[in-house]
């Protein structure tokens, strides 16, 4: 762990006194001037620190955007995030992603910014993120799982962030099959889960998450002011967007470990409770370009969405894009 993060652990647990800069040298072991260095770093990160001679410092406030720093200090998973990529601005976390998989980076890794100019969806669509009002991350997973078992990722990844947005900030969003979380009808989070493999094994699964926190509505393009959504926009006030990364880690892995432990009918009940397409009729548009229509029954072991058409026949459905009616 880095000097300017045991720093901070140390303020974050003495916010209610000051603590002295001999304090901090003596159980860190480095001089006056790194401990004052790393003060001014943590400022320059948006950390309200403040400092009284002779007695000492006192971190006032954490910042809304997003920080290295708060993120991995009081993250409380064992193995995701733990190695943490972290970029003021990067063209796409899922590609960079990509490349340290390929690397061999470790199971856990998380790839990160609020600043990604070239962000993509599915079929090499466009995500768009207005700078540094929200979060685009990557994660690589390894998991010893079959091809046809790794949809089910997305769709634990889906409860992990719905889970941290409701402790976080009290709103409740809502699942669309199978990759969008929304709220009102409004996409606030997209995820795209991608694997590397070799023959028939995985070798490496990334899933990205883009979500809205605090844009205004002004700050998305033109083109999906009336499609998109943010929790600035639904509450009124900008939130600790490292919190919640935090968080939907914690969710995640403590997800994922019982997935693994009891298989994916832990997940699935809690996925459907928050699905908001199950039960209705929906257009599932497939990616070669047929459209099924018709009663959207719930999903299958697999985690494939299951559609009843209006010859009574299920169709099971592995990707689309779907409609609600
Ligand atoms: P998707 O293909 O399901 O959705 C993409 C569509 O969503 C776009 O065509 C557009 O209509 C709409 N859209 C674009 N930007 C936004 C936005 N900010 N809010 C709401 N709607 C939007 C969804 O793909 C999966 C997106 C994953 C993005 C993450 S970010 C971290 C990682 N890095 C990266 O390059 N991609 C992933």
């Amino acid at each position: 762990k880095k000097t300017k993060h045991k720093i901070l652990d140390m303020l974050l647990n003495h916010s209610d006194t000051h603590l002295s800069g001999q304090k901090i040298c003596d159980v860190l072991g480095c001089s006056r001037t790194a401990v004052w260095k790393h003060i001014k770093e943590l400022e320059s990160e948006g950390f309200k620190i403040e400092a009284i001679q002779k007695r000492g410092y006192r971190l006032l406030s954490t910042p809304k955007e997003l920080s290295e720093a708060r993120i991995l200090v009081g993250l409380k998973t064992k193995e995701l995030g733990q190695h943490l990529i972290y970029f003021d601005s990067i063209g796409s976390t899922q590609k960079e992603a990509q490349h340290l998989a390929e690397d061999g980076a470790p199971h856990g890794t998380l790839v990160i910014t609020s600043h990604q100019t070239t962000g993509r969806g599915r079929l090499g669509r466009i995500w768009s993120m207005p700078k540094g009002k929200g979060i685009a991350m990557s994660l690589i997973l390894r998991p010893e799982l079959s091809i046809n078992r790794i949809p089910q990722l997305t769709l634990i990844a889906a409860v992990a962030v719905v889970k941290a947005i409701t402790d976080v900030t009290g709103i409740q969003t809502d699942i669309k099959w199978p990759n969008d979380i929304l709220v009102k009808g409004k996409k606030m989070v997209g995820i795209l889960t991608e694997m590397q493999t070799e023959g028939t094994n995985v070798k490496a699964v990334i899933i990205g998450m883009g979500m809205n926190i605090n844009a205004d509505k002004n700050d998305f393009p033109e083109e999906i002011r009336s499609i998109a959504t943010s929790l600035k926009t639904l509450t009124g006030k900008s939130h600790d967007m490292s919190l919640i990364v935090q968080t939907i880690l914690f969710y995640f892995e403590d997800l994922y470990m019982r997935y693994l432990d009891e298989g994916f009918s832990v997940i699935k009940w809690m996925w459907e409770s928050h699905a908001v397409s199950i039960g209705k009729r929906i257009n599932a548009r497939l990616f070669n370009g047929k459209v099924l229509t018709g009663l959207a029954k719930g999903i299958d072991e697999e985690g494939a969405l299951l559609l009843e058409d209006d010859q009574g026949s299920i169709h099971k459905i592995y990707s689309a894009d779907i409609e609600i009616k």
